[in-house]
Protein backbone atom coordinates (compact mmCIF):
# COMPACT_ATOMS: atom_id res chain seq x y z
CA UNK A 1 0.00 0.00 0.00
CA UNK A 2 2.83 2.25 -0.48
CA UNK A 3 4.09 4.51 -2.51
CA UNK A 4 2.47 7.23 -5.26
CA UNK A 5 -1.18 6.86 -5.81
CA UNK A 6 -3.12 9.30 -8.13
CA UNK A 7 -6.29 10.77 -7.19
CA UNK A 8 -8.08 9.51 -10.37
CA UNK A 9 -9.86 11.47 -12.66
CA UNK A 10 -13.03 10.78 -14.32
CA UNK A 11 -14.05 11.54 -17.54
CA UNK A 12 -17.76 13.22 -17.69
CA UNK A 13 -19.25 13.90 -21.11
CA UNK A 14 -21.04 17.23 -21.69
CA UNK A 15 -24.27 16.23 -20.07
CA UNK A 16 -22.38 15.16 -17.00
CA UNK A 17 -22.74 11.67 -17.28
CA UNK A 18 -19.72 8.96 -16.69
CA UNK A 19 -17.86 8.62 -19.90
CA UNK A 20 -16.68 4.84 -19.81
CA UNK A 21 -14.03 4.74 -22.72
CA UNK A 22 -12.51 7.92 -21.27
CA UNK A 23 -12.59 6.96 -17.66
CA UNK A 24 -10.65 3.78 -18.89
CA UNK A 25 -8.28 5.68 -20.89
CA UNK A 26 -7.41 8.12 -18.07
CA UNK A 27 -7.41 4.63 -15.66
CA UNK A 28 -4.45 3.40 -18.61
CA UNK A 29 -2.94 6.52 -18.78
CA UNK A 30 -1.79 6.23 -15.32
CA UNK A 31 -0.65 2.96 -15.21
CA UNK A 32 1.25 2.75 -18.49
CA UNK A 33 2.35 5.83 -19.06
CA UNK A 34 2.86 7.21 -15.28
CA UNK A 35 3.26 4.07 -14.32
CA UNK A 36 2.04 5.35 -10.35
CA UNK A 37 1.31 2.28 -7.47
CA UNK A 38 -2.14 2.63 -6.92
CA UNK A 39 -5.11 5.04 -8.05
CA UNK A 40 -7.78 6.66 -5.45
CA UNK A 41 -10.63 6.38 -6.96
CA UNK A 42 -13.96 8.90 -6.21
CA UNK A 43 -11.50 11.54 -4.34
CA UNK A 44 -12.15 15.48 -4.76
CA UNK A 45 -10.84 15.10 -7.93
CA UNK A 46 -12.83 12.36 -9.04
CA UNK A 47 -15.40 15.62 -8.20
CA UNK A 48 -17.09 12.76 -6.19
CA UNK A 49 -19.17 15.51 -4.20
CA UNK A 50 -20.98 16.24 -7.55
CA UNK A 51 -22.17 12.46 -8.52
CA UNK A 52 -25.20 10.18 -7.83
CA UNK A 53 -24.20 6.84 -5.80
CA UNK A 54 -24.99 5.32 -9.18
CA UNK A 55 -22.16 7.35 -10.41
CA UNK A 56 -20.02 6.70 -7.73
CA UNK A 57 -20.81 2.67 -8.43
CA UNK A 58 -20.41 2.98 -11.98
CA UNK A 59 -16.90 4.51 -11.37
CA UNK A 60 -15.84 2.49 -8.98
CA UNK A 61 -16.87 -0.95 -11.24
CA UNK A 62 -14.73 0.35 -14.27
CA UNK A 63 -12.18 1.13 -12.23
CA UNK A 64 -11.47 -2.27 -10.62
CA UNK A 65 -12.05 -4.09 -14.55
CA UNK A 66 -9.82 -1.97 -15.89
CA UNK A 67 -7.32 -2.23 -13.02
CA UNK A 68 -7.96 -5.90 -11.99
CA UNK A 69 -4.93 -6.38 -9.49
CA UNK A 70 -2.25 -4.55 -11.31
CA UNK A 71 -2.13 -1.69 -8.77
CA UNK A 72 -3.93 -1.10 -5.22
CA UNK A 73 -6.92 0.82 -5.21
CA UNK A 74 -8.20 2.54 -2.44
CA UNK A 75 -12.01 3.56 -2.85
CA UNK A 76 -13.26 6.77 -1.35
CA UNK A 77 -16.68 6.49 0.16
CA UNK A 78 -16.91 9.19 2.25
CA UNK A 79 -20.50 10.99 2.43
CA UNK A 80 -22.57 13.07 4.72
CA UNK A 81 -25.22 9.54 4.56
CA UNK A 82 -23.61 7.83 6.66
CA UNK A 83 -25.93 4.79 4.97
CA UNK A 84 -24.50 5.90 1.34
CA UNK A 85 -21.00 5.79 2.51
CA UNK A 86 -21.94 2.01 4.47
CA UNK A 87 -23.15 0.88 1.08
CA UNK A 88 -20.73 1.96 -1.21
CA UNK A 89 -17.76 0.85 1.40
CA UNK A 90 -19.85 -2.40 1.21
CA UNK A 91 -19.70 -2.59 -2.80
CA UNK A 92 -15.97 -1.99 -3.15
CA UNK A 93 -14.98 -4.42 -0.67
CA UNK A 94 -17.13 -6.89 -2.33
CA UNK A 95 -15.11 -5.83 -5.49
CA UNK A 96 -12.06 -6.32 -3.78
CA UNK A 97 -10.51 -2.79 -3.52
CA UNK A 98 -7.72 -2.56 -1.29
CA UNK A 99 -8.93 0.09 1.00
CA UNK A 100 -11.48 1.95 1.78
CA UNK A 101 -11.09 5.94 2.33
CA UNK A 102 -14.00 8.40 3.83
CA UNK A 103 -13.18 12.04 4.19
CA UNK A 104 -13.82 13.54 7.44
CA UNK A 105 -17.59 14.17 7.43
CA UNK A 106 -18.26 18.24 6.55
CA UNK A 107 -20.83 20.83 6.62
CA UNK A 108 -22.05 20.67 9.67
CA UNK A 109 -19.78 21.27 13.00
CA UNK A 110 -19.01 17.50 13.84
CA UNK A 111 -17.76 17.43 17.54
CA UNK A 112 -15.27 14.80 17.31
CA UNK A 113 -17.35 11.94 19.55
CA UNK A 114 -19.42 12.29 15.93
CA UNK A 115 -16.48 11.85 13.60
CA UNK A 116 -15.41 9.06 15.37
CA UNK A 117 -19.10 7.36 15.33
CA UNK A 118 -18.80 8.05 11.66
CA UNK A 119 -15.85 5.66 11.41
CA UNK A 120 -16.26 3.68 13.82
CA UNK A 121 -19.87 2.88 11.98
CA UNK A 122 -18.37 2.48 8.60
CA UNK A 123 -16.28 -0.13 10.04
CA UNK A 124 -18.42 -1.97 11.97
CA UNK A 125 -20.30 -2.57 8.84
CA UNK A 126 -17.62 -3.34 6.30
CA UNK A 127 -14.61 -6.00 6.21
CA UNK A 128 -11.93 -3.99 5.07
CA UNK A 129 -8.96 -1.49 5.99
CA UNK A 130 -9.79 2.39 6.40
CA UNK A 131 -7.54 5.15 5.16
CA UNK A 132 -8.98 8.78 7.19
CA UNK A 133 -9.12 11.68 4.09
CA UNK A 134 -8.18 14.60 6.14
CA UNK A 135 -8.33 17.66 4.27
CA UNK A 136 -9.06 20.32 6.65
CA UNK A 137 -8.90 23.67 4.23
CA UNK A 138 -12.03 22.35 1.96
CA UNK A 139 -14.04 20.52 4.92
CA UNK A 140 -13.47 23.31 7.85
CA UNK A 141 -12.52 19.52 10.01
CA UNK A 142 -8.85 20.18 11.74
CA UNK A 143 -7.94 17.13 14.04
CA UNK A 144 -5.15 16.70 16.40
CA UNK A 145 -2.79 14.26 17.75
CA UNK A 146 -4.70 12.69 19.90
CA UNK A 147 -7.78 12.79 18.24
CA UNK A 148 -5.47 10.89 15.16
CA UNK A 149 -4.46 8.53 18.01
CA UNK A 150 -8.29 8.12 19.24
CA UNK A 151 -9.33 6.90 15.74
CA UNK A 152 -6.06 4.68 15.40
CA UNK A 153 -6.84 2.91 18.35
CA UNK A 154 -9.87 1.11 15.75
CA UNK A 155 -7.24 -1.42 14.07
CA UNK A 156 -9.40 -1.34 10.87
CA UNK A 157 -7.91 2.50 10.91
CA UNK A 158 -4.40 1.83 8.86
CA UNK A 159 -3.69 5.65 7.89
CA UNK A 160 -4.17 8.74 7.03
CA UNK A 161 -4.25 10.78 3.89
CA UNK A 162 -2.62 14.11 4.97
CA UNK A 163 -3.95 17.01 3.42
CA UNK A 164 -3.09 19.74 5.25
CA UNK A 165 0.28 22.36 5.08
CA UNK A 166 1.12 21.34 9.18
CA UNK A 167 4.55 19.68 8.91
CA UNK A 168 4.59 19.62 12.97
CA UNK A 169 1.62 18.25 12.95
CA UNK A 170 2.74 15.78 10.32
CA UNK A 171 6.11 15.02 11.80
CA UNK A 172 4.35 14.11 15.18
CA UNK A 173 1.77 11.39 13.68
CA UNK A 174 4.53 9.76 11.90
CA UNK A 175 6.86 9.49 14.94
CA UNK A 176 3.73 8.83 17.25
CA UNK A 177 2.53 6.07 15.02
CA UNK A 178 4.78 4.72 13.13
CA UNK A 179 3.21 1.26 11.90
CA UNK A 180 0.47 3.82 10.58
CA UNK A 181 0.41 4.88 6.83
CA UNK A 182 0.56 8.32 5.89
CA UNK A 183 -0.09 9.54 2.53
CA UNK A 184 0.80 13.31 1.80
CA UNK A 185 -2.05 14.92 0.01
CA UNK A 186 -0.37 18.32 -1.30
CA UNK A 187 1.79 17.61 -4.84
CA UNK A 188 3.83 20.94 -4.25
CA UNK A 189 4.65 19.90 -0.88
CA UNK A 190 5.32 16.06 -1.86
CA UNK A 191 9.17 16.88 -0.94
CA UNK A 192 8.85 18.31 2.52
CA UNK A 193 6.79 15.49 3.85
CA UNK A 194 8.53 13.14 1.76
CA UNK A 195 12.07 14.15 4.12
CA UNK A 196 9.53 13.05 7.06
CA UNK A 197 9.46 9.80 5.94
CA UNK A 198 5.76 9.60 4.82
CA UNK A 199 4.75 6.00 3.31
CA UNK A 200 3.63 7.70 -0.32
CA UNK A 201 1.34 10.50 -1.31
CA UNK A 202 -2.10 10.94 -3.23
CA UNK A 203 -2.64 13.66 -6.01
CA UNK A 204 -4.60 14.54 -8.64
CA UNK A 205 -1.67 16.59 -10.50
CA UNK A 206 -0.43 12.88 -10.74
CA UNK A 207 -2.84 11.90 -13.47
CA UNK A 208 -0.41 14.17 -15.91
CA UNK A 209 2.50 14.36 -13.46
CA UNK A 210 2.93 10.93 -12.23
CA UNK A 211 6.36 10.71 -13.02
CA UNK A 212 8.26 12.98 -11.63
CA UNK A 213 6.07 12.44 -8.41
CA UNK A 214 7.71 8.90 -8.36
CA UNK A 215 11.16 10.39 -8.92
CA UNK A 216 10.70 13.24 -5.84
CA UNK A 217 9.26 10.52 -3.76
CA UNK A 218 12.02 8.12 -4.58
CA UNK A 219 14.81 10.45 -4.74
CA UNK A 220 14.04 11.71 -1.08
CA UNK A 221 13.90 7.96 0.43
CA UNK A 222 17.28 7.46 -1.11
CA UNK A 223 18.65 11.06 0.42
CA UNK A 224 18.83 12.57 -2.56
CA UNK A 225 17.94 15.42 -1.88
CA UNK A 226 19.68 17.81 -4.25
CA UNK A 227 17.83 15.73 -7.10
CA UNK A 228 14.61 15.70 -5.73
CA UNK A 229 14.57 19.20 -4.96
CA UNK A 230 14.99 19.74 -8.46
CA UNK A 231 12.18 18.04 -9.71
CA UNK A 232 10.06 19.48 -6.61
CA UNK A 233 10.85 22.90 -8.82
CA UNK A 234 9.72 21.67 -12.23
CA UNK A 235 6.72 20.38 -10.57
CA UNK A 236 5.41 23.07 -8.82
CA UNK A 237 6.34 25.51 -11.60
CA UNK A 238 3.97 23.11 -13.54
CA UNK A 239 1.80 23.31 -10.37
CA UNK A 240 1.23 26.96 -10.39
CA UNK A 241 0.56 26.85 -14.10
CA UNK A 242 -2.34 24.45 -13.41
CA UNK A 243 -3.65 25.88 -10.38
CA UNK A 244 -3.97 29.40 -12.43
CA UNK A 245 -5.47 28.26 -15.12
CA UNK A 246 -8.14 25.57 -13.39
CA UNK A 247 -7.34 22.73 -11.32
CA UNK A 248 -9.36 19.67 -12.31
CA UNK A 249 -10.28 21.69 -16.14
CA UNK A 250 -6.34 22.49 -17.00
CA UNK A 251 -5.64 18.54 -15.96
CA UNK A 252 -7.83 17.07 -18.37
CA UNK A 253 -7.16 19.65 -20.93
CA UNK A 254 -3.80 18.48 -20.70
CA UNK A 255 -4.66 14.70 -20.62
CA UNK A 256 -6.47 15.06 -23.75
CA UNK A 257 -2.85 16.61 -25.55
CA UNK A 258 -1.60 12.94 -24.59
CA UNK A 259 -4.56 11.02 -26.91
CA UNK A 260 -6.46 10.43 -23.06
CA UNK A 261 -10.31 11.47 -23.69
CA UNK A 262 -10.14 12.96 -20.28
CA UNK A 263 -13.78 15.01 -21.35
CA UNK A 264 -15.33 17.59 -18.67
CA UNK A 265 -16.05 18.58 -15.61
CA UNK A 266 -19.32 18.18 -13.67
CA UNK A 267 -21.09 21.27 -13.36
CA UNK A 268 -21.26 24.10 -11.08
CA UNK A 269 -17.50 23.52 -11.92
CA UNK A 270 -17.18 25.18 -15.50
CA UNK A 271 -16.37 24.92 -19.06
CA UNK A 272 -12.86 26.55 -20.07
CA UNK A 273 -13.47 29.14 -22.25
CA UNK A 274 -11.11 28.75 -25.19
CA UNK A 275 -8.17 30.94 -24.11
CA UNK A 276 -7.77 28.69 -21.05
CA UNK A 277 -7.98 25.80 -23.16
CA UNK A 278 -5.18 26.93 -25.40
CA UNK A 279 -3.23 28.09 -22.17
CA UNK A 280 -3.76 24.24 -20.90
CA UNK A 281 -2.16 22.99 -24.44
CA UNK A 282 0.56 25.37 -23.77
CA UNK A 283 1.09 24.29 -20.02
CA UNK A 284 1.06 20.23 -21.50
CA UNK A 285 3.46 21.28 -24.66
CA UNK A 286 5.84 22.99 -21.88
CA UNK A 287 5.92 19.86 -19.33
CA UNK A 288 4.75 16.62 -20.60
CA UNK A 289 7.21 14.48 -22.96
C1 LIG B 1 -8.50 13.93 -3.77
O1 LIG B 1 -9.25 13.39 -2.97
O2 LIG B 1 -8.68 13.84 -4.98
C2 LIG B 1 -7.42 14.76 -3.25
O3 LIG B 1 -7.55 15.31 -2.18
C3 LIG B 1 -6.16 14.86 -4.00
C4 LIG B 1 -5.27 15.90 -3.39
C5 LIG B 1 -5.41 17.16 -4.18
N1 LIG B 1 -6.33 18.06 -3.53
C6 LIG B 1 -7.37 18.57 -4.16
C7 LIG B 1 -8.29 19.37 -3.32
O4 LIG B 1 -7.55 18.44 -5.33
O5 LIG B 1 -3.45 16.79 -5.32
C8 LIG B 1 -4.05 17.72 -4.47
C9 LIG B 1 -4.08 19.10 -5.10
O6 LIG B 1 -4.94 19.10 -6.20
C10 LIG B 1 -2.69 19.53 -5.57
O7 LIG B 1 -1.79 19.42 -4.53
C11 LIG B 1 -2.72 20.95 -6.12
O8 LIG B 1 -2.92 21.88 -5.09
Amino acid sequence: MKGIFTALMCSFDEKGQVNEKGLREIVRHNLDVSKVDGLYVNGSSGENFLISTEQKKQIFEIVKDEVGDQVKLIAQVGSLNIDEAVELAQFVTDLKYDAISAVTPFYYKFDFAEIKDYYNTILENVDNQMIIYSIPALTGVSMDLQQFGELFENEKIIGVKFTAPDFFLLERIRHAFPDKLIYSGFDEMLLSASVLNIDGAIGSTFNVNGQRAKQIFEFAQDGRIEEAREIQKVTNDLIAEILENGLYQTIKEMLKTQGVDAGFCRKPMKTLQEDKVLKAKLIAEKYLK
